[in-house]
Formats: structure tokens, sequence, C-alpha cells
């Protein structure tokens, strides 16, 4: 038995003391929101340590999604991917556009680029592929069917802050990445996200959208509304930052304790980190049949240990909000996948705990 709740994660904090000393500065200037210092000060930083030319911080991932069709002024069908967290779909709805769903591949569980094209209509304005768990999709697959069809491509990486493809930070590519900080990411400001974009006009637009579409001389030339992300989240989000390299390394190391851990174990299959470098924010493994999940999880469970199903079920199976789209690989992929805890201040004791119990 655990001697505390191990939960699927737990956010990586800053000693508080370090947290309060830069909250010192706001409380003097008053100053809490509105891009302060801190913001910018914290966009900068974030920029600066993925190797990245900019980082428009706003007030959560979801957000950050929703602002990048809107910047790009889509309207239509987006294709997307059915093994994700709803806020995907979310994002595409709440901006009067219609998801269409595209089946993943087995292994990766990314959205199958090989699927893409024959979903493609004349409605069809944009892709927005996840990169799942952190691991990188095939992004020149993907772009190269947008170059072909005109398309815009919007990546989903609320997972992938410190993932790389061809040696730089998958951030960087379509034509802007969203991404999330929230509390169960690998880097957080509590709630928080960014959308990234090498693209100067987008980048000047999304800053405009983020502020009620407010240009420098607080003219109004732009729909916007309300995306800001505050100097108390952005005080986190230095305060974290510092730790940063510590909390990747850390998470490679557990990762592979994992995968040598559990790679004895028969009929259990792992992420296949093809493309690039994941960012090992989260531990996925896939049973061979719903039934051994469960009873693994509850096995968990009874030792004080929470793993989650993510994604489960798969999204287009939700249909009270959805049109139904079969995507067979992504059902059967929803319904055996367990994440194991994996986060900064699990104990290796824990992970033997797991792995004892499992192996
Ligand atoms: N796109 C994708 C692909 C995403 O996965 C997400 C978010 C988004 C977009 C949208 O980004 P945001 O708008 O959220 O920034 C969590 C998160 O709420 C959500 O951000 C995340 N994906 C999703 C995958 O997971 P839940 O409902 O699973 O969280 P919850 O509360 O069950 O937390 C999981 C574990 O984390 C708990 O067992 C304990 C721990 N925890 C959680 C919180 C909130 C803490 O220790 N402290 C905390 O404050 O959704």
């Amino acid at each position: 038995m655990l001697d505390k709740p191990v939960y699927v994660t737990q956010p990586s904090l800053a000693p508080l003391e370090e947290y309060v000393e830069l909250l010192k500065g706001v409380w003097e200037s008053g100053i809490l929101t509105h891009n302060g210092p801190l913001v910018q000060q914290f966009e900068k930083d974030l920029a600066a340590k993925l190797g990245i030319q900019n980082f428009v911080a706003v007030t959560n991932g979801t957000v950050a999604l929703q602002m990048a069709i809107k910047a790009l002024e889509l309207k239509g069908e987006i294709i997307t991917t059915p093994f994700t967290w709803i806020a995907t779909v979310s994002a595409i709805k709440w901006e009067g556009c219609t998801p269409v769903f595209c089946d993943i591949e087995p292994d990766t569980f990314n959205i199958d680029p090989t699927k893409i094209e024959e979903l493609i209509t004349e409605n069809t304005v944009a892709i927005m592929p996840v990169h799942v768990f952190g691991n990188p999709c095939d992004v020149d697959a993907i772009d190269a069917i947008a170059k072909k069809h005109n398309l815009k491509v919007i990546y989903d990486a609320a997972h992938a802050i410190g993932s790389t493809y061809k040696g730089k930070s998958v951030l960087e590519f379509g034509d802007i990445s969203a991404t999330s900080l929230h509390a169960t990411k690998l880097l957080n400001t509590g709630e928080g996200g960014g959308c990234v974009t090498t693209n100067k006009e987008l980048l000047e637009k999304l800053k405009r959208i983020r502020f009620f579409g407010h240009n420098d001389v607080k003219d109004i030339v732009e729909d916007g509304f309300n995306g800001k992300m505050t100097e108390i989240h952005a005080a986190l989000g230095l305060a974290n930052l510092k730790y940063y390299d510590k909390v990747l390394a850390d998470r490679k190391k557990k990762y592979q304790f994992y995968i040598e851990s559990l790679s004895t174990v028969s009929g259990l299959q792992f992420q296949k980190l093809t493309h690039g470098e994941p960012n090992y924010s989260y531990f996925p493994i896939v049973f061979e049949t719903e039934q051994k999940l469960l009873e693994t999880e509850k096995e968990l469970n009874k030792i004080n240990a929470y793993p989650r199903r993510y994604f489960y079920p798969s999204v287009n199976t939700y249909t009270k909000i959805l049109e139904s789209m079969p995507c067979p690989v992504s059902e059967n992929i929803a319904k055996r996948i367990l994440c194991l805890p994996l986060y900064y201040t699990l104990e290796v004791k824990e992970i033997n705990a797991l792995m004892k119990l499992m192996g």
C-alpha cells in the first residue's frame, strides 16, 4: 500500500518563497494584468528557453486554440483527431467551425496523414493535429497535404512544450501552434497557455485579439476578446521555468525506467516515438484488452495509485454534441490505453510499487 495517493500527475512547483519574491513586485506596482512586466518577461524567457522567436501568453490552452482559429479567420470544416482531450473540439465548435475526424495511427496515436486527403471537401479550411502526449506528429507529411490543398495548419501542442522536431521546438511548425500551461502540464502557470507563430503579421494580430482587438493606441481594429494572462500566473511561470531543464530530464529518466521495467511484461504496447524528440510528459501503455486494463486499474487503485484513461472515450463518440463519424482505430486504442503516474515528485519507490504489481 502506498503511504500517500499517487495520481497520474502533480504540478511541478518552484519553492514557494521564490514565487512570493516575484509577487512582491506585483504588490508594490499594483499592476495585476493587461500585458504587464511579468507576462512580457515570461514570454521572452520562455521563448529563449525553447529557442523560438516568440510566445504569446494567454489565459489557457483552449483559448489559445480559439485565438488561432480566429486569427486565421477560419470558417468551415477543420480536420482533426478523435484521440484527444475534448478541448481540441470545443475550440473548433466555439469558433463556429465544424470538426471532421481523421482516424489515428495505431502506434503513435497521432493523426494518420494517409487518411487526411480523403476527408478534404470544398468546405475544408484547415487541419488541427495534436502532438499526443508530447509525441511530435508527422509534420512534413501534414504540411505537404496542407500546401497541396491550400489549407491552414494549427497544431494543438497542449502537451508539447519541450518536444522537438528536426532539432527545433515543435511549437514553431504550422501556421500557428497552441499550447497549454495547465497545472497538469510539464511546465505550468496554474492555468495558462500560449500561441506561437513565425509569421509577424499573425503574431501582432494574436496580440490584438488577446486584448479586445486593441492596437497600440487602444483603437479597436480587430474582433478580439479577453485572452490575457495575469501577472499572478506569469510569476508562477517564471518561478517554475527556473526548474524546467531539471523537470524535463527527470521525466525522460522516469519514462525510460518505466520502459525498462515493463518491457518484460507481455501484452503491453508502448507509444511509438517516431518523429522528433518527445518531452516524455505522459507515460501511456496499451493493454491487449479493456478487461485487462480494468483489472489492472482496480489493483492499482487498491494500493492508492490512480492512473488515468487518457483519452477515453474517443472524442468522436461524444454524439450528444457531435455528429457520429466512426474512427475504429481511435475507438479501439481509447478502450485499452492507460496513462501511469509520471511527475517530478514521484518517487522511485512508488514506481517500484507500481511495477511490482504490474510485473
Ligand atoms: N488540447 C489538449 C490535447 C489537451 O490535453 C488539453 C488539456 C487542452 C487542449 C486544453 O488545455 P487547457 O485549456 O486545459 O489549458 C486535465 C486538464 O484539465 C487539461 O488541461 C488537460 N488537457 C487534460 C488532459 O487533463 P483532468 O480532468 O484530467 O484533470 P484532473 O483534475 O483530473 O487532474 C489530473 C490529476 O492531476 C489529478 O489526479 C491530480 C492532479 N492535479 C490536478 C490539478 C487540476 C493536481 O495535482 N493539481 C491540480 O491543480 O484534465
